[in-house]
């Protein structure tokens, strides 16, 4: 037999609206998993910081106006332009902590009219998370808190059909955290969780891939 992989990184990923306290916790636990001495790196989609993720980031600031298609497989081309990296990483035992993933892209496109499953297709073959942890909230406790940034999406209407997307896309790597807890509870639960399937994946659960 061939030898096992060294202990692969575990692919967390936080999803959640808008103002659901996915990037506070993303930064809590990547510094935690740190402190454990994990290999450890906090990603994010969109990524911003490629060709691609600029032309995302003038659409989100409503700099530019792109169709409704086109804007989804941009945002998915945008973490295909990352799959061989978050590959490689996993596969060399880094644990990566995502903000935002395929859940996210189909999520929202599907709240302007497009067919879910059109939506879903682009991200078949791209590595599918170990664990999806949703920080659950209502749209209009989102709201509540301070107020969005002013970019595209960032309405309680629309947001209430992300929401009602997000929870037709659930599956066995969910977790549903509910988001209202305080900030220092919510940490715990999610350490639990993120410790338990970074063991899994250090003990031979395999890297799979979407859907
Ligand atoms: N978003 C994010 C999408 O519409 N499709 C995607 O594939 C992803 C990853 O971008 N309102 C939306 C959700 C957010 C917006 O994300 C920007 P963030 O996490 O606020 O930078
Ligand atoms: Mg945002």
């Amino acid at each position: 037999a061939i030898a096992a992989d060294v202990r692969r990184g575990a692919l967390i990923v936080l999803e959640g609206l808008d103002r659901s306290g996915k990037s506070s916790q993303c930064s809590r636990l990547t510094s935690f998993l740190h402190t454990q001495g994990l290999s450890v790196e906090a990603w994010r989609f969109p990524d911003r910081s490629t060709a691609m993720g600029k032309m995302i980031s003038s659409y989100l600031s409503s700099q530019m106006d792109l169709d409704d298609a086109s804007i989804h497989l941009l945002f998915s081309a945008n973490r295909w332009e990352k799959r061989a990296l978050m590959e490689a990483k996993l596969r060399a035992g880094t644990t990566l902590v995502v903000d935002r993933y395929s859940y996210s892209g189909v999520a929202f496109s599907a709240a302007k009219g497009l067919d879910l499953d059109w939506c879903k297709a682009p991200e078949a073959g791209l590595p599918a998370p170990d664990l999806v942890l949703y920080l659950d909230i209502s749209a209009e406790a989102a709201a509540e808190r301070g107020g969005y940034g002013g970019e595209r999406y960032e309405k309680v209407e629309f947001q209430k059909k992300v929401e009602q997307n997000f929870k037709s896309l659930q599956d066995s790597t969910w977790q549903n955290i509910d988001a209202t807890q305080s900030i220092d509870t919510l940490e715990s639960m999610i350490r639990e969780a993120a410790l338990k399937v970074v063991n899994d994946c250090h003990s031979g659960r395999e890297l799979s891939h979407m859907w």
